[in-house]
């Protein structure tokens, strides 16, 4: 249905403009009456549009964000968006400035990237107390994203729908932090995955 009035609306719009345009050259041969009749199809089409495109516009989808800054001696920056969706939370990442390979990447605890080693953060996001893990394991913390794969140019990107995060609710991750490791999360020890010193933080905040 949407489509079919999307489909007969925009070319009959297109038209009246182009006929608009086509007349510009000759406005002083046009009569008043035909003007402003061209005028008036043309603002009542474009209303019609207007119409049919918010008609179209999804319900208010919440939606959340981590800037992430580098720690003093790293380079590591990027962005991490979160989208409430039906199946879950979609997360997407682009952080740049990483060594290549694998870099544990998690969201922590605490909104608070304030201390030089970000300690501040505190430990992994773990609502229903679980240990440590991969997203693909059996148990795992809510917050455990597993790793980011650096290029040789050190870009890593991550697409990805979590269903053990929220945005809102008890256990919401806005007002949380994305940490970055120097290292590679095993996905196995205790209780963080030996990922090493913390090269980037950024507070979840609601966009
Ligand atoms: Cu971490
Ligand atoms: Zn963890």
């Amino acid at each position: 249905m949407k489509r079919t009035v999307e489909v007969r609306l925009r070319p009959d719009v297109q038209s009246i403009m182009f006929l608009f345009s086509m007349n510009q050259g000759k406005i002083m041969k046009i009569s008043k009456f035909g003007m402003l009749g061209v005028a008036g199809i043309a603002m009542f089409a474009l209303g019609i549009a207007k119409g049919a495109d918010s008609n179209s516009s999804q319900p208010t989808t919440l939606k959340a964000v981590a800037e992430l800054k580098p720690a003093k001696n790293s380079k590591v920056k990027g962005t991490v968006l979160f989208v409430q969706e039906n199946a879950g939370v979609h997360v997407t990442a682009e952080v740049t400035g990483l060594t290549p390979g694998e870099h544990g990447f998690h969201i922590h605890e605490k909104g608070d990237c304030s201390a030089a080693d970000f300690s501040s953060a505190g430990g992994h996001f773990n609502p229903s107390h679980k240990p440590h893990g991969g997203m693909e394991s059996m148990e795992h913390h809510a917050g455990d994203l597993g790793n980011l794969t650096a290029d040789a140019t050190g870009k890593a990107h991550l697409d990805f729908v979590s269903h053990d995060l929220s945005l809102d609710g008890t256990n919401s991750v806005v007002g949380r932090s994305v940490i970055v490791h120097a290292n590679r999360d095993d996905l196995v020890s205790q209780p963080a995955g030996n990922a090493g010193p913390r090269i980037a933080c950024g507070a979840i905040e609601l966009k």
